[in-house]
């Protein structure tokens, strides 16, 4: 039975609440209540973590008001909607945000302080959502920022990790994981129990032909385990718009442990079936850029899929139009590989549930979908094996061998005779056992497959995914740059610089449209304006010098050049290459003069990022780096002019404290590696100038800001192939500075030499895969350029805020706006008064 709903209660209520808080008195009325109800405590007796709980319950009432009226706007306007399914959201702190975007953090500021706490505390005891890896995560959070400030109809579907990416402790040298547990208090979401998907895994297929002559498939038995939503609200900026992410968590289907076997004594395996329901949503995969097969990733792959298209579905239903209006109700985003899965339930969906002939439902699956690629890395694309599919997913992987001969008829048709190109393209690869090539179905399941900065895209036409382009011509693969929200990325992170940026402008909508940032140009002669500029980076730099006083007890002189490293430990992203140029760096101090090394630039080497836990050669970097800031930071011989500095756990929140504090980061993959980078965007965002090599989005950025407000080395993705080539067949010497950093650590400087050998001996004895040794030399004489640059102050000042006033093509509004033009096909919401 429905409630018939109160019109007149509803609408005078509706009448008293407003978006936002009318004044700091409205705030803290807000806060006090939550205090002493919902929170049950007495403001005599309110810590910050209280105070952190009030606020947030204050922010959360606003945004859910919101939240509700886009929901029924969008469902009132019966437009085209996007999702965007992804196995990470890495989303960082929610209040924060919250509070910009909503735009009243001064008010909650002066109720806060009028309480007696800081609110820059009270922020500080929010703990991370990090359900995300690296830059693939990240991205998809700066993306549902953008889709809501933009207006546009669109939902997130991901998983509700009990933990999400581990933390980082370093413990004597070496990285120790720690479980994330995030839950214990979290206001952002909101468990949806009337919103659950039973998910069927296992079991039999069954085919019989019916009257008509068409065949019939049921899927029957096997296990079934229950999705549960939880819905998190997404505030745009400067708009009421709030969209949702969903994540679904897993329950066992019974919802309870079995009691018979409780009584009789079977403790254990009474709540065994809970468990194991409830292991599917347990844990995020803490691998970046690796796939490592495991089962139950596969099942965590299924699980979401299914019930997130079984929601798709049941809202696209209620419409009641017919089902080849699909693609022009829905788009669904794949963002890599892993809901490729998708491609096939929906076939499954159409064709066995729903009775539609094949060709008219492939027609639909393949309007519907885009397919992102992120990486052209081999040893990441996502391969299952099919003995594994034919367990877990029996008639799943029917559908796929159908989809392959299909897809391979037209193969042949275009191209009869080239069964090289059949076994190329072909969905399975016919190893031992077979294997399921996931990319693969996403691009023929697909209407669209994008890379994510222009090399990256070039890349994989020409290589991974070549046939492909052949058999479905060049139209098909396209190119969307990366963006970053410049709302947490600039105005949260950095609240100076955007104070300053909106001062010069003329108003805070640079935040909405970042190619007004070219109006600063004008001021880069200015003094006042540089000076400004300068102190606030010198007071960025000051905030983390504190911190990493506070956390590492080391000294560091907020003068000295601050040039950062931090993001996922990866061979490819080279950050043994930068800790062998910091060895170099110390070297060469120790054998100057006195005299000599006055002249020399003092700087500060920051490091941060997590090893995958199975990573061997990663930890293995971390350890060198933590012993060789073991012995520079205490050789009193060199004091400021050289210190190395690991953080501990790098993650969103440190990234907005360290982003802001650098003078110089280092983007310094191996050329052709980096499908883009994404820090790349935010250090220069934020004044930052970068060493890099011509990778990923480098290049771009390069473009827009100009060769000479960058530090650009190293060989050319277009070479790396033929080097590669003859370091295994021709002559490969190691180059001899290198040669120097390798003897020093072998000589024990750094402590025990075997503990660093695996690194050495990559370089020197398996072929160097990554070029360190082939771009060493040239990295090296680019250090000393960005030496020299920085102690021209007012030089490395102008190149500073030309960059910044440059980036306006960086904003992942922009990148949006190309993927619902390009490749979803839908527009903006209008909001009107309501
Ligand atoms: N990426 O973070 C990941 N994980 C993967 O498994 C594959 C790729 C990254 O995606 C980012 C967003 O597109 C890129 O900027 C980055 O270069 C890439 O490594």
């Amino acid at each position: 039975v429905e409630a018939s709903i109160p019109e007149p209660q509803r609408k005078a209520w509706l009448e008293h609440q407003t978006s936002g808080f009318k004044d700091k008195d409205g705030f803290e009325t807000e806060v006090v209540r939550h205090v002493e109800t919902t929170l049950a405590r007495s403001m005599y007796n309110c810590d910050e973590q209280a105070a952190y709980s009030a606020c947030s319950l204050a922010f959360r009432d606003r945004l859910i008001l919101e939240w509700n009226r886009t929901q029924q706007r969008q469902t009132f306007a019966d437009s085209k909607r996007v999702y965007y399914l992804s196995l990470e959201f890495l989303m960082g702190r929610a209040l924060d945000n919250a509070m910009l975007n909503i735009g009243q953090k001064d008010v909650a500021k002066a109720g806060l302080a009028e309480l007696g706490f800081r609110i820059e505390d009270v922020i500080e005891q929010e703990h991370d959502a990090a359900l995300g890896n690296g830059g693939l995560g990240r991205l998809a959070a700066c993306f549902l920022d953008s889709l809501a400030s933009l207006n546009y109809p669109a939902w997130g579907y991901g998983l509700r990790y009990r933990y999400g990416i581990f933390k980082q402790e370093i413990i004597d040298g070496y990285q120790v994981e720690v479980p994330d547990y995030w839950l214990d208090f979290n206001p952002w979401e909101f468990p949806r129990h009337d919103v659950t998907v039973d998910i069927q895994f296992y079991g039999h297929v069954t085919k019989r032909t019916d009257d008509n002559g068409k065949t019939i498939a049921t899927w029957d038995g096997g296990e079934i385990v229950k999705a549960v939503a939880y819905d998190v609200p997404i505030p745009g900026y400067a708009t009421p718009s709030t969209n949702n992410l969903r994540l679904w968590s897993s329950k066992a289907a019974s919802g309870e442990f079995d009691f018979q076997k409780f009584n009789s004594g079977d403790y254990e395996n009474s709540v065994a079936d809970q468990q194991r329901a409830e292991t599917i949503s347990a844990v995020l995969y803490p691998n970046d850029n690796l796939d490592r097969g495991k089962e139950l990733r596969l099942k965590q792959q299924y699980f979401w899929v299914a019930a997130s298209l079984y929601d798709i579905v049941r809202r696209f239903k209620k419409s009641k139009r017919a089902w080849k209006e699909f693609p022009e109700q829905v788009a669904i985003q794949l963002n890599d590989t892993h809901p490729t899965l998708a491609v096939v339930e929906l076939q499954r969906i159409l064709v066995d549930l729903e009775g539609l002939d094949w060709d008219e439902a492939w027609g639909i699956v393949t309007n519907t979908f885009g397919y992102t690629n992120h990486t052209v890395l081999p040893e990441a694309l996502e391969k299952w094996s099919v003995p594994l599919f034919q367990h877990l997913l029996p008639r799943h992987l029917q559908l796929i061998y159908d989809i392959n001969l299909f897809f391979l008829q037209t193969v042949e048709r275009k191209f009869p005779k080239d069964r090289d190109m059949l076994g190329r393209v072909s969905i399975i690869e016919e190893a031992q056992p077979k294997m399921v090539r996931m990319a693969h179905l996403a691009i023929v399941g697909s209407h669209k497959v994008n890379g994510v900065a222009e090399l990256h895209s070039d890349l994989i036409k020409t290589t991974i995914f070549k046939d492909f382009v052949e058999v479905f011509g060049p139209d098909k693969f396209t190119n969307v740059t990366n963006g970053i929200t410049p709302r947490r990325w600039l105005h949260q992170a950095n609240p100076r610089l955007s104070e300053l940026i909106s001062s010069k402008t003329g108003s805070q909508n640079f935040l909405k449209d970042l190619t007004e940032l070219a109006k600063i140009e004008h001021y880069k002669d200015d003094p006042d304006f540089r000076k400004e500029w300068a102190e606030i980076k010198y007071a960025n730099k000051v905030r983390l010098a504190k911190y990493i006083k506070k956390t590492t007890g080391v000294d560091v002189n907020p003068s000295a050049l601050f040039d950062v490293q931090v993001k996922r430990i990866h061979e490819y992203k080279r950050q043994q290459m930068n800790i062998f140029g910091v060895i170099h760096r110390y070297l060469t101090l120790k054998s100057l003069s006195p005299e000599e090394r006055k002249k020399f630039q003092p700087k500060v080497s920051i490091f941060g990022g997590k090893a995958a836990p199975g990573y061997w050669m990663a930890k293995q970097i971390i350890h060198l780096i933590n012993a060789v800031g073991a012995v520079v930071n205490n050789d009193k011989e060199i004091g400021d002019l050289l210190k190395v500095i690991f953080l501990e756990d790098y993650n969103v929140s440190k990234a907005e404290m360290i982003i802001p504090a650098s003078d110089l980061s280092e983007h310094i993959s191996t050329a052709g590696t980096e499908a883009s980078g994404t820090s790349n965007m935010k250090f220069v965002l934020n004044g930052g100038l970068i060493i890099g090599t011509c990778d990923g989005a480098n290049i771009e950025i390069t473009r827009e800001i100009g060769e000479q407000n960058i530090f650009l080395f190293g060989n050319l993705a277009e070479d790396v192939e033929d080097i590669r080539h003859n370091h295994t067949y021709g002559s490969h010497t190691v180059d001899p500075d290198l040669v120097k950093v390798f003897e020093a650590i072998e000589k024990g400087t750094f402590g025990e030499p075997n503990d660093f050998m695996g690194m050495i001996s990559a370089v020197r004895d398996h072929g160097d895969f990554y070029l360190v040794s082939d771009d060493f030399h040239s990295y090296i004489e680019t250090q000393e350029l960005v030496d020299k640059a920085y102690r021209d102050q007012e030089g490395w000042i102008t190149k500073s805020i030309e960059s910044v006033a440059r980036m306006g093509f960086f904003s992942s509004d922009r990148c949006i706006n190309e993927y619902a033009e390009g490749i979803w096909n839908i527009e903006p919401l209008p909001i009107k008064d309501q």
